[in-house]
């Protein structure tokens, strides 16, 4: 081929489907370049990443309240497969856009870079050195998608010159390399954050003794052999709700709790301060405030730590004080009530373990807070670090910016467990189990009503304390077809669980779960 016969710049135009390749390949260099320099940062700077974790903070609380429904623990997934297809998308059509002249392209693959910049930027817990990740990303986008234009076939070469093979042979070539290359530095990415993982500090920890134990949980406090929960929810199985797409990874020689604001004396404590305290374990129900009626956002365990109220009693809360504004290490934040915080019966911790193991990693290793009665996004900070101890006016918490109440006491509910939902039964004796719980009232007494006939109380497990979930069962009699059971839980103040039925936001579910069954 002559120099006469090579296309111009602009002059000929690439094949519509490598000229989508170029923008995609050129998309992928670009994330796996960020993964890569993010994994020595903080992954949480990997431009997808960030990009991600931006879109959860900026989701309107409802769809995000669909999410968690919807997906449950699978909603961060769901994002970013979502995410993924509309990248790969957009960075195909920036490649079709660019048949002729790479320069929109290549603006629309710096647009990608440049929005990644935007989201590591935004986040609290990045430093300005996290930008050197979006930043490889853009370059390095930007020059794989130049790279890969130039040597793309091109439409009008003339046929027969054999330079279109030879030119489609090197555009593959190159293809196959971005690939590689692509897969080697994401890999790579992963393996180097793996190595900045908690895991071994976590097992560096070993079993957490508590001094004061919890009273050990009677026989008949769950009906599990009836279909009920175990009273004590294993670990793996505890449920999970935060708004980390990447699990934090702090060592336990890396945290440290702030607690200033406006107390006599500004506290700092290490691990260790805290580890080598006498412990105290106590058996607590945790539930999310995006639990539906009948939903599983409920667990129990025994939690051991120390008591939140005598830390702050170190620090010195001032009068006035209204919120602890608690803040976690990816810049989460919560407003617990400081009387909830500091009102001993209550007995808020700051817990570092879950059934004597140090936390799991997803649930806040190495410390997080719990405070019993209250849902957990005012209570419950997982990965915290720091609690300035101010007023309602000074600080606003997460979802209280998103549209969430200030107070969020946890309310009465119960659930059916079994039968479940349009489970077929034999006829005849159908047993029914299930949960209930109104943590710190503690529940009285909890009700079923089958196929609109009276209310009729239940068999209630032992109760271990008020912070904790009851289960319940009984045996009810039914002939043969659809059945519809209602139940209530009355707690001890009195209070009867309302059949009206309102959503998740902004402060909990309330109406009756129902089941609906086939006895046959
Ligand atoms: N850092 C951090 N802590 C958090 C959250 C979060 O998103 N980030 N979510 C809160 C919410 S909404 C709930 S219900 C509990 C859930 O705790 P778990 O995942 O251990 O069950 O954690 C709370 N603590
Ligand atoms: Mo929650």
């Amino acid at each position: 081929m002559t120099t006469a016969e090579v296309p111009e710049a602009g002059a000929a135009r690439l094949r519509l489907p490598s000229a989508a390749l170029c923008g995609v390949l050129a998309l992928l260099a670009a994330l796996a370049a960020g993964h890569l320099v993010a994994s020595f940062i903080s992954i949480n700077a990997s431009p997808y990443l960030a990009v991600g974790n931006g879109a959860i903070d900026l989701t309107p609380v409802q769809l995000k309240d669909f999410a968690v429904r919807t997906f449950g623990t699978h909603d961060k997934l769901v994002l970013l497969s979502g995410m993924a297809v509309v990248m790969v998308a957009v960075a195909a059509v920036a490649g079709m856009l660019s048949a002729r002249s790479p320069v929109i392209g290549a603006a629309i693959i710096a647009l990608f870079g440049l929005v990644g910049g935007f989201a590591v930027y935004e986040r609290p817990d990045l430093s300005a050195v996290a930008l050197l990740a979006p930043l490889a990303s853009l370059v390095l986008g930007v020059a794989i998608f130049l790279l890969l234009h130039r040597i793309a076939p091109r439409k009008d070469i003339v046929a027969g010159s054999g330079s279109s093979g030879a030119s489609r042979r090197s555009f593959l070539l190159g293809g196959a390399g971005v690939v590689v290359g692509a897969g080697a530095f994401g890999g790579a990415g992963q393996l180097i954050s793996g190595t900045r993982d908690a895991t071994a500090s976590r097992e560096a920890v070993g079993k957490l003794v508590p001094a004061t134990i919890a009273p050990a949980i009677p026989a008949d406090a769950d009906f599990a052999k009836l279909g009920t929960p175990r009273f004590l929810t294993p670990n793996p199985d505890f449920y999970r709700v935060d708004t980390a797409l990447s699990v934090p990874q702090v060592r336990t020689e890396d945290w440290s709790l702030r607690i200033h604001g406006m107390v006599e004396k500004e506290r700092t404590y290490s691990y260790s301060d805290i580890r080598n305290r006498p412990l105290v374990e106590r058996t607590i129900t945790m539930t999310c405030v995006s639990n539906e009626v009948g939903g599983d956002y409920v667990s129990t365990s025994n939690f051991v730590g120390i008591d939140l109220a005598d830390l702050l009693g170190e620090a010195g809360v001032r009068p006035g004080a209204e919120q602890l504004f608690c803040t976690s290490v990816d810049g989460w934040t919560s407003g617990t009530p400081v009387e909830a915080a500091l009102d001993r019966s209550r007995g808020a911790m700051l817990a570092i373990g879950m059934n004597r193991e140090p936390l799991p990693l997803e649930h806040g290793f190495p410390a997080r807070l719990v405070t019993p009665g209250l849902y957990g996004y005012v209570s419950a900070t997982k990965w915290v670090v720091d609690i300035e101890v101010t007023t309602w006016r000074a600080r606003q918490a997460y979802w209280l910016k998103r549209g969430w109440s200030e107070q969020a006491p946890i309310k009465t509910e119960s659930r059916i467990d079994t039968p479940k939902g349009f489970a077929t039964v034999p006829a005849g004796a159908v047993r029914l189990a299930g949960i209930a719980w109104s943590q710190h009232n503690g529940i009285e007494k909890v009700e079923i009503r089958v196929d609109n006939g009276d209310w009729q109380p239940v068999t209630l497990s032992a109760e271990v304390n008020l912070n904790t979930w009851r289960m319940w069962w009984t045996q009810i009699a039914v002939k043969p077809g659809t059945h519809q059971v209602f139940v209530r839980a009355t707690d001890k103040t009195g209070y009867t669980q309302t059949d009206q039925r309102a959503g998740t936001v902004p402060n909990g579910a309330t109406g009756w779960h129902s089941s609906t069954f086939i006895a046959s």
